[in-house]
């Protein structure tokens, strides 16, 4: 049997599988030991195990079509160094940055993590040899003829089968990655997911296959083309009503992103009780402003797309994330920048999944934002988190200490995360009594927004006993559906309506999601009727602080603005105003909700709005796509210079921060007299206490997390 293997060892195709299985086995240590690629179950197990192979295959089966014996052995030896290079140095990045390498930054073209600096020398490890040793010793061992050189070159034929089976072998790969990840190539959800399902070399091929598409797009751009853009802005612009205009001057702003969260949830009751008593009570509260025709605006990169529009007023792509494909390079002129530079805001994100998802690491930093509290800031193990990260009711307690360290005023965003398809929660998490239809997300949803409820109702009761409540105002809004249209018949009679006659019309009322600005102190909030969107929010914002707008190339336009445009564009250029909806061309009247016979006066009407919602998306895609923004800099503001962020160690810089501000340092910390405001909190969660809770379901928590939990000074970004 070993003198087989031996011989075989000495033909050729011998010698190549070696090759392929000694770098199988160093790509696995690196997923295992350096990368935290957040395998979740049994399938995406498999495929991180098997997806080395067939690229590797296919890319050392290229070396079959050389005859000549030496050349044969040396070529190979080459592609497998070559292709080593790109896993070592993505190891190495990673050290770094918790993220792959792309090809923006080995180009130098990113702004954000300059590729290896010689700060990477820094980051290599002992163990390291690992990934070279392979090749050296085999080297060795066929220069010193310990293996043989099998002359024999080999047939075209045999060339050709391994090359194509290797090629198929990458289309199953693919296939069942789809089947466990829908549109994962199209969506770009994170650089982790398409290393975990496709692999490293996969991963590399696709990046630059976009990044050459963005290049390509951005080098035909014309300087004229953002006056365009900026013409149709400024003749959009709404100016700010007076009675609102700087309602809130001066304020913290914390952004509260209910995940997936569908305004049909207000009010609602199931089984005689409410499900949100406690946004209810905000939408209803004289401190609040409310909007009921407010809708998501998102297309395929979901929470992303939401985050983009609510804090830089432009629109999301046509397909995929515009935080994946351009958040690292982009210029942007949003929120946290904006509110830094002009009325000293500082910035922060809180939020329970790993950094990299949705590119939020990068993104961020092109943003301005100061801070950004992941995953590796908070104890994520065990029961404590659900599919997308920490539990809600954990995220807004745990943060407490990064909040209060903040200097005020601050824009912060929690983003939630627990009302998430598939809405499952742990027993111990809920004991609303929930539907029984036979759509187990439609059940669960319900639950896991009473939760979310339940978490917000915890926050805010520490924001009032802090005293933080009314030196702040709050943003509540839902980024889109949690139930899909497929969900939508099953859901209809909970809604009161009937399964059988269910339209594409109802499907679009159905996104509508909250936006409520809560104010606390004042007392002429009201729920309003003004139909808007997420593209509204940041001019909205912007007055609502006292700061105007005008200066800058926005797409939305302020929702208390008597100019406000209430067209409502929906990414694949359906839309909806006060009167209309129009899905397809097919164009129903709001009233009815029935098809509109069409007079030439309404036909022209829709024609002009449509004409807009096509010519604004456009324009706003161009804008984006050719990062026109980078020949815009708008008065007084200054680009941002997305190097000077990084996101390891914030408690300690906060810390630091607050230390050498001394007696001025406005952080909460600071004017509580040098006390923590932490035992303020007071949370029902179980997985808070020793208590005991369900621990056997699978968890997505990586094993690095675990380490940096609970101290951030461990987080080795
Ligand atoms: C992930 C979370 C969910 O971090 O924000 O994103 P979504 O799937 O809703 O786009
Ligand atoms: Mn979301």
């Amino acid at each position: 049997m070993l003198t087989k293997l031996r011989q075989h060892l000495d033909t050729r195709i011998g010698f190549f599988w070696l090759l392929v299985l000694l770098f199988w086995a160093k790509t696995l240590f690196a997923y295992l030991v350096e990368f935290s690629l957040g395998v979740s179950d049994i399938l995406q197990v498999f495929l991180m195990l098997v997806n080395p192979i067939a690229t590797t295959a296919f890319l050392f089966s290229l070396a079959f079509y050389i005859r000549k014996t030496g050349y044969y052995y040396y070529i190979l030896l080459l592609i497998d160094a070559l292709n080593t290079v790109i896993l070592y140095a993505n190891v190495i990045y990673y050290r770094e940055f918790t993220d792959f390498m792309t090809v923006s930054t080995v180009t130098g073209y990113s702004k954000v993590n300059q590729g290896l600096t010689g700060s990477s020398l820094a980051l290599t490890n002992w163990y390291d040899f690992i990934y070279w040793a392979d090749i050296l010793i085999v080297l060795a061992l066929y220069i010193f003829h310990r293996i043989k050189h099998d002359e024999r070159p080999i047939a075209k034929r045999t060339a050709f089968a391994y090359t194509s089976v290797a090629i198929a072998g990458f289309g199953l790969n693919l296939t069942l990655a789809e089947s466990n990840r829908p549109q994962l190539l199209t969506r770009t959800f994170d650089r982790n997911y398409i290393v975990k399902y496709l692999g490293l070399d996969a991963f590399t091929v696709y990046d630059g296959i976009k990044d050459e598409q963005t290049n390509h797009q951005r080098a035909s751009a014309k300087k004229s083309e953002l006056d365009t853009v900026k013409e149709f802005t400024e003749s959009h612009y709404a100016a700010p009503n007076a009675k609102m205009y700087g309602l809130a001057k001066g304020k913290n702003v914390i952004v509260i992103h209910l995940e997936s969260f569908q305004q049909f949830l207000i009010d609602k009751k199931i089984n005689g009780k409410e499900v949100t008593p406690f946004l209810n009570k905000l939408y209803h509260s004289q401190s609040t402003y409310a909007f009921k025709n407010f809708f998501h605006q998102v297309g395929q990169g979901k929470t992303s797309d939401a985050e983009n529009m609510l804090e830089t007023s432009t629109y999301g792509l046509s397909t995929g994330s515009l935080f994946s494909q351009l958040g690292s390079d982009n210029t942007f002129q949003a929120a946290p920048a904006i509110l830094n530079q002009r009325a000293n805001y500082s910035s922060a994100v809180f939020h329970g999944n790993v950094a990299s998802f949705w590119n939020r690491n990068n993104t961020y930093k092109n943003m301005g934002y100061q801070y950004f509290f992941d995953a590796s800031y908070y104890d994520t193990t065990g029961d404590k988190s659900t599919g997308y990260g920490l539990k809600d009711k954990l995220l807004f307690k745990n943060s407490v200490q990064y909040l209060e360290r903040l200097q005020q005023p601050f824009y912060v965003k929690y983003i939630t995360v627990t009302n998430h398809f598939p809405f499952t929660m742990d027993k111990e998490d809920t004991d609303f009594k929930t539907t029984d239809t036979s759509d187990s997300a439609i059940n669960g949803y319900f639950q896991t927004a009473h939760y979310l409820d339940q978490s917000v109702h915890e926050f805010y009761n520490y924001l009032k006993k802090s005293g933080l409540l009314n030196k702040s105002m709050i943003i509540l809004y839902g980024d889109h559906y949690g139930l899909s249209n497929s969900e939508n018949e099953t859901l209809a009679p909970i809604l009161g309506k009937s399964a059988s006659d269910w339209t594409s019309y109802d499907n679009a009322q159905l996104q509508r999601v909250p936006f409520m600005v809560n104010i606390p102190g004042i007392k002429s909030g009201k729920i309003e009727s003004t139909y808007g969107g997420e593209i509204d929010v940041l001019p909205t914002i912007l007055h609502l602080l006292g700061l105007s707008s005008k200066r800058y190339i926005q797409f939305g336009t302020d929702l208390f603005s008597k100019d406000h445009d209430q067209t409502v564009a929906f990414r694949n250029r359906d839309f909806v105003t006060p009167k209309y909806t129009v899905l397809n061309g097919k164009v129903y009247s709001n009233q009815t909700s029935e098809q509109v016979e069409l007079t030439d006066k309404i036909q022209k009407q829709i024609d002009t709005d449509q004409k807009k919602v096509n010519k604004e998306l456009s324009l706003s895609d161009s804008l984006n796509s050719k990062n026109l923004l980078r020949f815009y800099t708008p008065k007084g503001f200054k680009k941002v210079d997305a190097s000077k962020y990084n996101y390891a160690d914030g408690l300690e810089k906060e810390i630091k921060l607050q230390n050498s501000l001394k007696g001025d340092s406005t952080s909460l910390y600071s004017k509580n007299g040098n006390k923590s405001t932490e035992s303020l909190y007071k949370t029902d969660a179980p997985e808070d206490s020793h208590k005991k809770t369900d621990s056997t379901r699978i968890k997505i928590t990586n094993p690095d997390d675990n380490d940096s939990a609970t101290t951030s000074s461990s987080s080795s970004k």
